[in-house]
């Protein structure tokens, strides 16, 4: 397909205006998010949402895992769409750009089109995709990883939170279960721009990255189980610390991930301790550990070495100790054509780029396994993300809308 001229640009202050709309809602305590999925937030986010791509012209279809799809038509309507999205749910202290940034880029460049009145031959879809984040009901990408065939609908509809409300029942309860079945629609590309969540793009000064890889990731949550019992007149040898021994596990986590730098990571972010009382010695501990590689036998390494030093340290204090794995994939490799139509649209565009590996996991990883599909990247301030505090510039984001435009109408293929 031919590519669009230099001269077509995302008008960047509807789209900046955009965002800051959107961070209204489900505001967090230090200036970020807190539009946890499912929750009251994510309804309203999701009604601004449509309300826009209503007023943009779009139709709405919405299946049953609640991912919205805004289509505007293309001159053969029988061509495969090309889709492009993220996630509008956040962290409970999440920033205002993980996520929205591609759904809003996504509308945007349909905006774009309908200003200057130009067609494609395929259909373009704007997505947003349910639970992303997996905070709040794990696994992450729970609803795209059912999209793409990974996981059962039935087994992400019994997903529960932390307060026993399952998926499904939530789904329901904030009026977005759709009717369509869940992977029926088929894909002719998707692509996604997302902040790089890293500290790579802006250290090296560019404005976009091309990501050709994603890397793995693992989550085993560990339970560990001692005996509750009184701080004060517990004798020390007597005592069955379950907190003691998560302590010393997560020690050997960061030891194991330091064993495989520099191209691996772990830690665990969720831990619960029980009964989580000042004066009880914790008899339970429950947490999840985050491995992430670009190689999968180094994922594998890593888990087989946190289960045989949690058991020995457990053995050792005589705890006990289960593994359950509660979500991972493998690394990626996105498609050679939708990551080349991106790399030209940078370098059509001006735009300083370089190739990139995805430190975090995205909705794309998982439509990669059923549509060619590729990533666009841009910088955030620091590094920083998932934390109230993330930050990019107006710059940024308009760089990467119009690299994602660029790739989005070459592929989709512009008619008259
Ligand atoms: O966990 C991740 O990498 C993504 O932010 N959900
Ligand atoms: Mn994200
Ligand atoms: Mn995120």
């Amino acid at each position: 397909m031919t590519a669009p001229g230099v001269n077509l640009k995302v008008n960047g202050d509807r789209l900046w205006d955009s965002l800051m709309e959107m961070a209204k809602v489900g505001p967090g305590i230090a200036g970020g998010n807190n539009r946890q999925t499912l929750t009251d937030e994510d309804a309203e986010g999701r009604a601004l949402f449509q309300s826009w791509c209503d007023n943009a012209g779009m139709t709405m279809g919405v299946d049953t895992m609640g991912n919205m799809f805004h289509r505007r038509e293309g001159t053969d309507p029988n061509a495969l769409p090309v889709y492009v999205g993220s996630h509008l749910d956040t962290q409970p202290t999440g920033g205002k750009y993980d996520g929205v940034l591609g759904v809003l880029a996504g509308l945007e460049l349909v905006r774009t089109l309908n200003d200057l009145d130009i067609k494609t031959k395929h259909p373009i879809v704007v997505t947003n995709w349910t639970n992303e984040e997996g905070t709040r009901f794990a696994p992450a990408m729970l609803a795209s990883g059912v999209f793409a065939g990974v996981h059962e609908e039935s087994w992400a509809n019994a997903r529960e939170d932390a307060k026993g409300k399952t998926f499904g029942a939530e789904l329901e309860r904030i009026g977005w279960k759709g009717d369509e079945p869940v992977g029926a629609r088929k894909m002719h590309a998707f692509f996604e721009l997302h902040i790089e969540q890293g500290p790579i793009l802006e250290a090296q000064g560019k404005d976009i990255g091309v990501v050709t890889h994603g890397q793995g990731l693992s989550w085993t949550q560990v339970t560990i189980t001692g005996k509750d019992s009184h701080t004060g007149s517990t004798p020390m040898p007597m005592r069955k610390n379950a907190g003691l021994g998560m302590a010393r596990v997560l020690e050997k986590v960061e030891e194991i991930a330091l064993s495989h730098a520099p191209h691996a990571v772990g830690a665990a972010g969720h831990i619960d301790i029980y009964p989580n009382s000042r004066n009880v010695i914790p008899g339970k501990a429950v947490f999840t550990v985050d491995f992430r590689s670009p190689d999968i036998d180094v994922i594998a390494d890593m888990v087989k070495q946190l289960r045989a030093a949690a058991t020995q340290i457990c053995n050792d204090m005589g705890l006990g100790v289960e593994f359950e794995v509660v979500g991972g994939f493998d690394p990626i490799t996105f498609d050679e054509g939708c990551v080349t139509a991106i790399r030209n649209a940078a370098e059509r565009l001006g735009y300083s780029h370089m190739d990139l590996i995805s430190g975090a996991g995205h909705d794309a990883c998982w439509i990669n396994q059923v549509a060619p599909t590729a990533m666009v990247m841009c910088p955030c301030v620091g590094g920083l993300s998932h934390n109230e505090a993330e930050e990019i510039s107006k710059e940024w984001a308009v760089a990467g809308t119009n690299v994602l435009m660029h790739a989005v109408v070459e592929t989709a293929g512009v008619e008259g």
